[in-house]
């Protein structure tokens, strides 16, 4: 790669065009979109596990109906973004491999518990608000194909988290058990919701590249900020608190102030050892083994159906 075609590569990109899959792109840029899509795919197949716990469990047919649909969109959003990352010459069989050995990374948040139902009103509230604070972005980034994605997927997300707020508003409302059980669901995922932005700026070991690529459009600590303004008001209108007492609106700089997040349970999440990391890899390895005869069928018909064209 000459310093020629990198200057060319950053000044389409400066340009604000759409880079496509049969484009030339330096090796790193590749590289790093590989390692985003990958893991992002990877996020929205593992985060069907936090709420598939409480498919059978929803209180009402029609939550049940609306979660079933949410899941499932989950699924497709995996699948899209899957075969954005293929169109940069990686296969989904390689990727799923890394991801059921464990050696995939994909977001922190999916590997905490939900325990209650409340659980499944404050995942669509808060992950889901926090997923489209980083992905509306993501709608403009330099590569065409996650550029696209991302439009479809922002616009489920946004149902997504309507169907999570509405439910914390119905406990909120409920009776005193109720309002006590959504309170303690938010307790338990505020945090860990703020840490789905990633490291801080300082310790964001891709931000500067990726910006450059303007395959990020902000940093971690500003997307991270900017959910936390819109989330406060949200928490206020339910009458319920954040569990964070240096919580404070700072009237100067017009945002609210957090308390410090405990990076150091970020990152032992983050490296295999958060409280559900084992059973969601195991999980999906289950579902890939178990599904193997499915895939050896569809090619064993796709092979005759081949033979029978040729002929
Ligand atoms: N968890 O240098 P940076 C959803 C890793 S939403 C685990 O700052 P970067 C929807 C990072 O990979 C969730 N690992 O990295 C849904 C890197 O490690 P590496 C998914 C994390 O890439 C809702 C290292 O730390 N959304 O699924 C995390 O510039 C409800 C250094 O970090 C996306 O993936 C973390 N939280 O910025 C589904 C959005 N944060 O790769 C179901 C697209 C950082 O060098 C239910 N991704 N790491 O080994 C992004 O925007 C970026 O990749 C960031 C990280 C912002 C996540």
């Amino acid at each position: 790669e000459t310093p020629e075609f990198l200057a060319a590569f950053q000044a389409r990109i400066d340009a604000d065009e759409k880079i496509e899959p049969n484009d030339p792109m330096p090796a790193a840029y590749r590289k790093t979109l590989i390692r985003q899509i990958g893991q992002h795919a990877h996020s929205e197949i593992v985060g069907m596990l936090p709420e598939g716990n409480w498919i059978t469990r929803a209180p009402t047919l029609r939550r049940k109906a609306a979660l079933l649909a949410k899941v499932q969109d989950e699924g497709g959003h995996g699948l899209y973004l899957y075969s954005a990352a293929e169109t940069l010459g990686v296969s989904r069989k390689q990727m799923t491999e890394e991801l059921v050995s464990g050696r995939a990374k994909y977001s922190s948040i999916f590997n905490y518990p939900t325990q209650t139902w409340a659980d499944i009103g404050a995942i669509g509230w808060l992950v889901d608000g926090a997923a489209i604070m980083n992905q509306v972005p993501l709608c403009r980034c330099s590569y065409g194909p996650y550029a696209r994605a991302m439009i479809r997927v922002c616009k489920e997300e946004s149902f997504h988290q309507r169907q999570g707020y509405e439910i914390m508003l119905k406990l909120a409302e409920g009776s005193p058990a109720q309002k006590e059980m959504a309170q303690d669901a938010l307790n338990r995922w505020w945090w860990p919701s703020l840490m789905m932005f990633g490291p801080p700026d300082g310790a964001s070991e891709h931000s500067d590249q990726s910006t450059r690529w303007k395959i990020k459009r902000f940093t971690n600590d500003e997307l991270r900020q900017k959910f936390v303004d819109a989330t406060v008001p949200q928490a206020q209108r339910l009458g319920l608190s954040l569990p964070d007492p240096a919580l404070a609106w700072n009237e100067a700089e017009g945002r609210y102030d957090y308390g410090e997040i405990d990076w150091d349970e970020f990152w032992a999440v983050v490296k295999g050892h958060g409280p559900l990391n084992k059973a969601r890899v195991a999980a999906r390895k289950k579902a890939w083994e178990d599904g193997a005869w499915v895939r050896e069928a569809a090619l064993a018909h796709a092979k005759k159906r081949a033979a029978r064209q040729s002929v």
